[in-house]
């Protein structure tokens, strides 16, 4: 038990089941004393969710399809509600066409160009103008990304595209919202398995390498992303806006 989130209240959207990064967050969030609200993509997934929520003492699990402007508008409302202000958003959303993760880049559709950027940068800024409103001075927005986006990683094509764009919107975000006292940054995190990573072709591989390669020489956990999300969602970031943190074990700095 910690005592950095104690008094803040938060909203998670991106939890599918224990594996989820977003759970990780939420994980370490709740032991540093925040109160938490969660929001589900479909009925599959809130079984799933709903009961990890209550293990976190949540009550608050609401619907919510970043695509669909009133879910995302419907989930502020509710927590103005219950709470009058909130004080942080985590973003851990992202979707992608399977096909578009494989096969070559120039053969990405209009539409599936379009999905990936929709889900997994845009609804970053959706998002961030239904919450603002609702948002305690001191308040932190933090989202996930991924080194695609700096470099070409094999096989993540247009995700490496709609991240690149997400890092952007991070920064233009944080200009905004700077004035306001609201601070929005992204944690870029090394591999991990989760579900979005199921089903990858050559996931295990990519795997292996980083656990030999990365300067740390050991994956990453969502533990390890939780605690980083905690600094960035405290006032210990207080002077901290518009920054992509790494979460990679140095990985990034080195070459193949
Ligand atoms: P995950 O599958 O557990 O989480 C992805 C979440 O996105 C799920 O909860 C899913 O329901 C949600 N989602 C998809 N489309 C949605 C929509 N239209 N509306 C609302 N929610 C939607 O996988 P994860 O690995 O925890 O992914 C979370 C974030 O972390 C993503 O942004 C991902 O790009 C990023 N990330 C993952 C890794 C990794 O290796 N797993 C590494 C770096 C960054
Ligand atoms: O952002 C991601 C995964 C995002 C993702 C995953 C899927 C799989 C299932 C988005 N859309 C979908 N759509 C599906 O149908 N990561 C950072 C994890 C990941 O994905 C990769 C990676 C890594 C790492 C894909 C190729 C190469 C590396």
């Amino acid at each position: 038990m910690g005592n950095l989130l104690k008094g803040k209240r938060g909203v998670v959207f991106g939890v599918a089941n224990n594996r989820s990064i977003a759970w990780g967050i939420a994980q370490a969030a709740q032991r540093e004393g925040a109160e938490l609200a969660f929001t589900y993509l479909n009925e599959a997934l809130e079984k799933r969710v709903r009961p990890l929520a209550e293990s976190v003492g949540s009550e608050l699990v609401l619907p919510c399809d970043v695509q669909n402007d009133s879910d995302i508008e419907a989930v502020f409302a509710k927590l103005k509600d219950a709470w009058g202000g909130i004080d942080f958003v985590v973003h851990s959303v992202a979707y992608a066409n399977a096909d578009d993760l494989k096969g070559r880049f120039h053969e990405t559709s209009r539409e599936g160009f379009a999905l990936a950027m929709d889900v997994s940068a845009y609804s970053l800024v959706a998002v961030t103008n239904k919450a603002v409103p609702v948002m305690n001075k001191g308040g932190s927005i933090v989202t996930l990304t991924y080194l695609g986006a700096a470099q070409v990683v094999p096989h993540y094509r247009v995700m490496g595209v709609a991240k690149a764009a997400l890092e952007a919107c991070v920064r233009e975000l944080a200009v905004d919202l700077g004035p306001d006292s609201i601070r929005v940054n992204a944690i870029s995190a090394g591999p991990i398995k989760t579900l979005a990573a199921s089903g990858i072709s050559d996931f295990r591989d990519l795997l292996g390498a980083f656990e030999v390669r990365s300067p740390l020489r050991k994956l990453v956990t969502i533990e390890d992303v939780g605690d980083t999300a905690i600094y960035l969602l405290s006032d210990l970031a207080r002077a901290v806006t518009g920054e992509v943190h790494y979460v990679d074990g140095g990985f990034n700095i080195t070459t193949a």
